[in-house]
């Protein structure tokens, strides 16, 4: 699936689409999966249940809840929660395709489920997700994977290729309103940022570096995906203020059969 032509152009521009990821029928039972979360997020927030914390919702929205469900942003770590979602981060097709681009060895970053509700989904600024995570590496890739069709008009990635060469910096708040830009830099060159539309099953795998966000949904039809971070043994872990001096991450594959693997701070906090 993934050949050095592949690999040359996510070397060379810093993202790659790769499309028919899932099966229709893996696509269909993750949608089925998320109903089934939307309601524990009601259940947890009844119960006051501290997990509710990890269901994010839309902040900009102005109803709470639409159909008795509530207008969530994101959950993560979504594998805490959800068998449908760990299986997900090791399914074969998606392990192979990371392996032929970093290596036997891989360890999981990130699960998280983005959601960009219908009428409700809030832009996510243009970043670098280097900028923002504890885990540094030129080996880091996240893989979004379109669990509903993602088109400009529910909120689908805006990419600028080649930007994974640009040196990382501040981009500040990550969550916008609708109405507002993608970014309010403005010494930013977005001549060259494009859309990244993907059908339902299809995946956008990009650098760590990249500068990328998405756009709002204003649309009726929400846009879903899943997505995850992986990288190799040769992180480096430089917590946030406040943050553990370690953390532990789950390996996904090789490292001898470790179940995890425990990076310790490198460098003082910044
Ligand atoms: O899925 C999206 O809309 C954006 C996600 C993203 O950029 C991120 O989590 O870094």
């Amino acid at each position: 699936m993934v050949g050095d032509k592949q690999k040359t152009f996510i070397q060379k521009h810093g993202y790659l689409v790769v499309p028919d990821l899932l099966s229709s029928q893996l696509v269909e039972e993750c949608e089925m999966e998320i109903d089934r979360l939307h309601d524990l997020a009601v259940e947890f927030k009844s119960k006051n249940d501290p997990r509710a914390e990890k269901f994010q919702h839309e902040p900009f929205a102005e109803v709470e809840r639409v159909n008795g469900r509530p207008v969530l942003r994101k959950i993560e770590p979504v594998e805490e929660f959800s068998q449908v979602f760990d299986d997900l981060a090791i399914h074969q097709p998606l392990v192979d395709l990371i392996r032929r681009l970093l290596g036997p060895d891989l360890l999981l970053f990130r699960s998280t489920l983005m959601l960009k509700p219908a009428f409700h989904g809030s832009i996510h600024t243009l970043h670098q997700d280097v900028s923002y995570w504890p885990v540094k590496s030129s080996e880091l890739i996240t893989v979004s994977i379109a669990l509903t069709d993602s088109t400009p008009d529910n909120g689908c990635f805006k990419v600028i290729p080649g930007s994974h060469h640009w040196p990382s910096r501040k981009w500040g708040e990550i969550i916008r309103r609708q109405d507002e830009g993608l970014t309010d830099l403005d010494n930013i060159d977005t001549t060259a940022q494009i859309d990244v539309p993907l059908k339902a099953g299809s995946a956008l795998l990009f650098d760590s570096a990249l500068v990328h966000g998405s756009g709002p949904n204003c649309s009726p039809n929400p846009r879903h995906t899943a997505l995850f971070a992986y990288f190799t043994p040769g992180g480096t872990y430089h917590p946030h203020k406040d943050a553990t001096q370690y953390q532990t991450f789950r390996v996904i594959c090789g490292l001898e059969g470790h179940p995890s693997v425990t990076l310790h701070a490198e460098t003082p906090n910044h």
